[in-house]
């Protein structure tokens, strides 16, 4: 018998509203839901009903615990029971802990799924590890912390209207990825596009609204910041920020009009290669045409000035009075529930930062998280002190962190490594033990990430997982009772549910029939003294928390505007090379759905036409993409809209077939051409990957090898 249910996406932060169909215990379709009201603005790949029916029943899920029967990276496994795995595991843990320290244990995360996240938080502060590694260093963070010193809160969301004078989508790909990070719905853009709202992209590549835009500015990757300086600079000299809002509600007017004094219109356009006159005139278009929305996305948080990226922009959104105001962006009070945070910590067992691989973050220990390349440089080095195991949830550090190869070296260098998985990946075949996952729908579960949306959505058991899946909070639960650490932690994992849901004054089962929780926003004008909830309660241009940090309380041209790699280094590799996240799949995930794969099969990158001639490269061949770090290959699409001098290429691109060959993470995955060494992001860590110099070529080179390179040669012999 057929029956049709309500449910939520999980396989992006969107969590869209959906319908499924079920039959004999099995999702067999999945559609939007665009009657129930709830939130639904399907991505263009309809990844989410693509994936869904698919990726419950697929023959390839990791069905069991398994241990390595052979040498690492040879994909040869014995099956275990979880008794056996749990009671490995917790022997492992108890060793490295009592001889080496908690420190000698990483917990190592992706984004929050269901609450893997949350209970691994959990789990690093009880057994007194403060080393939690996230994607923090280029996710979420440097938007939200900007948002934090800038506005004193990282939840500012979208004023949902279709009433707005100009919307600017800076870094963002919202059909693609689910959403921008303001959460404005795909219904309101389209209306506001009809009602005449101007619309300007800061994107170096294409995206679906990139022909409906008024101005297109293609500017050099990474360069957003001098961008955003530059608008600013045109709006304070041109007086065409709000005098009044600029008076009333914000703090560093002075210090910010002193630092346009450094540079001029010609540095900013030098500096992104748009031309001084678009500078100035959509400079004028966003100040001048109110309620404007600036959607920004992750494309602004991955450089090694991230942050200040981040804030450049809120001077934007201060100096024209956007926030606050309806139809602008506006604070918010998150959906009340019992907030993760509260889960992951104890007042009496706080995080042993001092202890903390990566302690010369500020924001990074503050936020709870190590940044990626941190923990590879300290497995590597063993300086301050050696990583002997790694716990890993929902993450493929192979293919997502920058320098994969060194990524790679160190992991198979970690004495002991779990990793928690739906499918085999590269980094499961590099793995001591495997533990197979239960996604969500295949167990109770809360979505709640996004933080800073602020929604909350029930996401409860609706099929059963395959073979003897766990959810990664049960794994982590079990685990916790086997070190002693019951008390901390539940005789059930699911007694944990009704916690989260006690702020919301209801059981997790009661939650399951109201389904969604939902953020209330906030008006300036109700609230006019206490708005902001920075210490001056105003915006702050100057933000004297950020000085306190050690870190640039004003965000200057200078800083925004330094490359992370210099002229020489685009002497020999002249191109930029940057990315987008891929349409049909999560990051490197779900690339074993046959319905996506026929979206889209292939890793694809593009250059312009002149530049495909230039290097004698032809449109569908495969190419060769190189930079100091490595090289690899990428199928060509000769794209006339991209600038000459980008390279927009592919991400998270794997083999799954390829089982002998750790699914061959070296071939198209472009952090092999990334990388980790500084300089960070002061504060978040962030590394480089936009703006990466590379080079193409449509045969292997035969040319001799610089000098250095025929040395390490030698020395590999060695
Ligand atoms: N389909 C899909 N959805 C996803 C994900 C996914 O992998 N696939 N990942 C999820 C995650 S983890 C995140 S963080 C979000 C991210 O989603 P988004 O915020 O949309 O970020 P990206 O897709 O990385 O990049 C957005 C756009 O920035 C452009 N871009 C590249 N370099 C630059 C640059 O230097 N400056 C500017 N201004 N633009 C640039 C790209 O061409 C792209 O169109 O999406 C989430 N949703
Ligand atoms: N060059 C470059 N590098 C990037 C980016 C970029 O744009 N360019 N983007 C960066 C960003 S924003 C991010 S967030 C990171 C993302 O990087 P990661 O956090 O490593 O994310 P994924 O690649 O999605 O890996 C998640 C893995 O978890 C598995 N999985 C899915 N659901 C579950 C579950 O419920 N339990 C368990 N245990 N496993 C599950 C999936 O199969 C997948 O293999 O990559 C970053 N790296
Ligand atoms: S993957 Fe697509 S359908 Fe699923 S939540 Fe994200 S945007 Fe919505
Ligand atoms: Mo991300």
């Amino acid at each position: 018998m057929k029956t049709k249910e309500g449910i939520f996406c999980f396989v992006c932060p969107s969590h869209c509203a959906l319908t499924a169909t079920f039959e004999d215990g099995k999702i067999v379709k999945v559609i939007a839901d665009s009657k129930s009201g709830l939130h639904c603005d399907i991505c263009d790949s309809a990844k989410g009903p693509g994936t869904i029916p698919e990726v419950h029943s697929h023959g390839k899920r990791l069905q069991f615990p398994m241990k390595r029967a052979g040498e690492r990276g040879r994909n040869l496994w014995t099956r275990i029971t979880w008794e056996e795995a749990l009671d490995t595991i917790a022997e492992k843990m108890k060793f490295y802990s009592e001889n080496f320290g908690p420190e000698s244990i990483a917990m190592v995360l992706g984004e929050p799924k269901s609450l893997d996240y949350a209970f691994a938080q959990r789990f690093a502060t009880y057994l007194g590890t403060p080393n939690v590694i996230t994607p923090g260093n280029y996710c979420g963070v440097q938007t939200g912390h900007a948002d934090h010193f800038t506005f004193g809160t990282m939840n500012v969301v979208s004023d949902e209207t279709s009433d707005l004078g100009c919307i600017v989508i800076w870094g963002s790909n919202p059909l693609n990825t689910g959403n921008c990070f303001r959460g404005l719905s795909r219904d309101s853009m389209t209306q506001a596009l009809k009602k005449g709202t101007k619309l300007i992209m800061m994107e170096p590549g294409k995206n679906r609204y990139c022909d409906k835009a008024d101005y297109w500015l293609r500017l050099k990757p990474g360069s957003d910041g001098a961008l955003a300086m530059g608008m600013a600079k045109v709006i304070i000299d041109e007086e065409l920020y709000d005098k009044d809002y600029v008076a009333k509600y914000t703090v560093g007017f002075d210090e910010l009009k002193q630092e346009m004094a450094n540079f001029s219109l010609e540095d900013v356009a030098a500096e992104t290669w748009i031309d001084v006159d678009t500078v100035r005139e959509v400079a004028r278009v966003y100040a001048t045409s109110k309620p404007a929305q600036i959607l920004w996305g992750n494309a602004l948080e991955n450089s090694v000035a991230a942050l200040q990226i981040c804030r450049a922009i809120n001077m934007l959104r201060g100096l024209t009075g956007n926030v606050g105001g309806h139809g602008a962006e506006v604070l918010m009070t998150p959906a009340k529930f019992s907030r993760p945070g509260r889960f992951y910590f104890d007042r009496k067992l706080p995080r042993p930062t001092a202890k903390s691989i990566g302690k010369e973050y500020s924001i990074a220990m503050g936020a709870a998280y190590v940044p990626t390349q941190s923990l590879i440089k300290t497995i590597l080095s063993e300086d301050p002190y050696p990583v002997k195991m790694a716990m890993c949830h929902v993450t493929n550090p192979i293919l997502t962190y920058p320098d994969s190869a060194t990524t790679y070296e160190a992991f198979m260098k970690v004495p002991f490594l779990v990793v928690a998985e739906i499918f085999p990946t590269s980094f499961t075949a590099i793995a001591d033990i495997v533990l197979p996952a239960a996604l969500p729908l295949e167990h109770n579960s809360i979505a709640y990430w996004p933080a800073w949306l602020g929604h909350v959505k029930a996401q409860p058991k609706r099929v059963e997982p395959p073979g003897e899946a766990w959810p990664d909070a049960k794994m982590i639960n079990e685990l916790a009772k086997k070190m002693g650490m019951r008390e901390h932690f539940f005789e059930d994992w699911e007694e944990s549910l009704d916690i989260f849901m006690a702020d919301a004054g209801m059981t997790y089962k009661e939650f399951c029939v109201q389904r969604s929780l939902d953020p209330t926003k906030h008006y300036l004008e109700d609230n006019p003294e206490h708005y902001f909830r920075t210490p001056s309660a105003k915006v702050e241009f100057y933000s004297q928390q950020m000085a306190q940090l050690d870190l640039s309380p004003l965000p200057t041209f200078k800083e925004v505007s330094t490359p992370r790699f210099g002229k020489e280094a685009f002497e020999r590799y002249p191109l930029y090379m940057t990315n987008g996240k891929e349409g049909a799949y999560f990051a490197s995930g779900y690339r074993h759905i046959e319905a996506m794969k026929r979206y889209k099969a292939e890793a694809i990158c593009e250059i312009h036409p002149d530049t495909a001639a230039k290097y004698g490269l032809t449109d569908g061949e495969m190419i060769y993409i190189e930079s100091k770090k490595g090289r690899i290959q990428q199928r060509l699409k000769v794209s006339d809209y991209i600038h000459p001098r980008v390279v927009m290429a592919a991400f998270g691109w794997w083999d799954t077939e390829a089982e002998d060959n750790e699914y061959n993470w070296r071939k198209y995955n472009i952090n092999i051409l990334t990388d980790g060494d500084p300089p960070h992001d002061p504060g978040t860590g962030s590394v480089q990957l936009r703006g990466i110099p590379v080079r193409v070529f449509a045969e292997e080179p035969q040319w001799p090898k610089r000098p250095e390179e025929q040395v390490e040669e030698v020395a590999k012999v060695k």
